[in-house]
């Protein structure tokens, strides 16, 4: 890794450094730097510790008719279901019995850099035949995922979800649903290495056409399922049914929607939203979104997660316990809520009243990182702001800072731009955007800006959430310690 010269550095902020000194007198992390900005969440501990074993190791399992070998946790895909209280410990002995390094990171959670699990910034990572324990005070509620963080392992079927449940929940629901989409590349794809090579021989132009590289894969499925052999969830008529929805795919977007129900959205990326209702909703890779229904439309219906510009599809169904003799709709359906009023950025409002302050007031952010994505080109690599990581220049920022990244787009393809160790607010028009860690920064100069406090001090990896391009350098790491 490169460190930055002066002239590289897109150091915008002057106007902040006197709040940006202020905040250097003894603001502790998570503070938001004496200036009432909205650094991270830090639950109360409750005093109670999780432990759990996570064996990664290669499994074989049934999808399709067809028996897969991949890798995975606990012997299957996705891996266990992880589920604790802000404010618990979470205590994870990380068992590597993969014939590759490991290390598992904790997607979404602003835990202590140590315990981050990217290798070669935050952990040496873990050999074949060794454990690493990963232990942190879970510092707030919402729908996270734990995944592998080497390579295209993510791609095998290393990932799981991590529900942390609220001191105190104030959504009202009866039922919850997790919902996990992949894609699922084993079988006919061979391994993501092999994937990868058919992408950088075609020169960034297979699949995609002129949008660029993409992957087909041979199947999607939910929680593991295929889309002939769904999961079903029952539901009794008059229930208020919560479904979170994740999304630890290494390269499709998905479009979701619940045939018969209009869909109303809670939580993004964990982190609660004014309800907004919707038919459908896309969800990047490494997104989450909770959204509650009413059951109010007996029978058996489809949970679609449409694969953006990719045929096939991903389901379960939805059965009501009044309607069991009803038969499930085909396998090959799309219900119309697809193409309905779809959620967008624009829609979302953070609900807990928590803002950055308008530039007008307090000289704007300390610090401003303009920086393009690019790529896919005459060959599959994609850059952020013409560097690809690991030769980049380090994001650097010091302890309290508010800092802004610009992100603009200047590739064909869509780009879940991931921030560790914080959540950072979508600009958008309601003047409260939500708190999100995951961002899809939309092809051909899509743009999105988004704020955050430096209150978690370390080195912490910035990339893009598509598994392969950030194996071809779209990445770089934010660096406490900056001048
Ligand atoms: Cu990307």
């Amino acid at each position: 890794m490169r460190r930055p010269g002066l002239s590289r550095r897109e150091f915008l902020g002057i106007a902040g450094m006197a709040a940006g000194a202020l905040a250097l007198g003894g603001c502790g992390p998570f503070s938001g730097g004496g200036r009432d900005l909205p650094g991270s969440p830090q639950a109360r501990r409750t005093g109670e510790t999780r432990e759990h074993l996570l064996r990664a190791a290669p499994l074989e399992f049934e999808a399709g008719g067809q028996r897969l070998l991949t890798w995975g946790y606990e012997g299957d895909v996705p891996g266990p279901e992880i589920r604790l209280k802000e404010g618990d410990t979470l205590r994870v002995r990380l068992r590597n019995e993969l014939p590759e390094e490991t290390t598992i990171h904790w997607h979404g959670l602003p835990v202590p850099n140590a315990m981050d699990g990217v290798p070669g910034v935050t952990q040496r990572p873990i050999s074949p035949g060794e454990e690493f324990v990963y232990e942190f005070v879970v510092p707030v509620a919402g729908t996270y995922i734990y995944h592998s963080h080497v390579g295209l392992q993510l791609d095998r079927g290393l990932y799981g979800a991590l529900i942390v449940e609220p001191a105190k929940e104030n959504l009202d629901y009866d039922r919850e649903y997790v919902l996990v989409l992949d894609d699922w590349l084993d079988g006919a794809g061979g391994t993501p290495e092999d994937a990868l090579r058919r992408l950088r021989d075609s020169g960034g132009m297979m699949g995609g056409g002129m949008g660029g590289a993409t992957l087909e894969y041979p199947l999607y499925l939910v929680n593991g399922r295929p889309p002939e052999d769904p999961a079903t969830f029952e539901v009794r008529r008059g229930e208020r049914v919560r479904l979170r929805l994740v999304n630890p795919s290494a390269e499709t977007v998905f479009r979701f929607a619940a045939g018969g129900h209009r869909l109303t959205v809670t939580h993004a990326d964990g982190q609660p939203v004014e309800p907004v209702t919707v038919d459908a909703l896309r969800i990047g890779m490494g997104e989450r979104y909770d959204v509650v229904f009413e059951a109010d439309n007996p029978g058996v219906h489809q949970l679609t997660a449409a694969p953006e510009g990719k045929e096939g599809l991903a389901r379960a169904l939805l059965r009501y316990r009044e309607s069991a003799a009803s038969s499930p709709p085909p396998a090959d359906l799309l219900p119309k809520e697809l193409r309905g009023k779809l959620l967008t950025y624009a829609d979302l409002k953070d609900a807990r009243e928590r803002s950055f302050p308008e530039d007008t007031l307090l000289g704007g952010p300390d610090r401003v990182y303009r920086l393009t994505l690019s790529g896919g080109h005459g060959s599959y690599a994609w850059a952020i702001d013409g560097q690809l990581y690991p030769d980049a220049d380090l994001l650097e920022v010091r302890e309290g800072e508010w800092v802004r990244f610009e992100l603009q787009n200047h590739s064909m393809m869509v780009h879940p731009m991931h921030l560790h160790g914080h959540f950072f607010q979508l600009r958008n028009d309601t003047g409260r955007g939500p708190f999100k860690d995951t961002a899809l920064v939309e092809p051909h100069m899509g743009h999105l800006a988004f704020d955050f406090v430096a209150d978690n001090p370390g080195e912490w990896f910035f990339h893009c959430h598509n598994a392969y391009h950030l194996e071809t350098g779209m990445a770089r790491v934010v660096s406490y310690g900056g001048s």
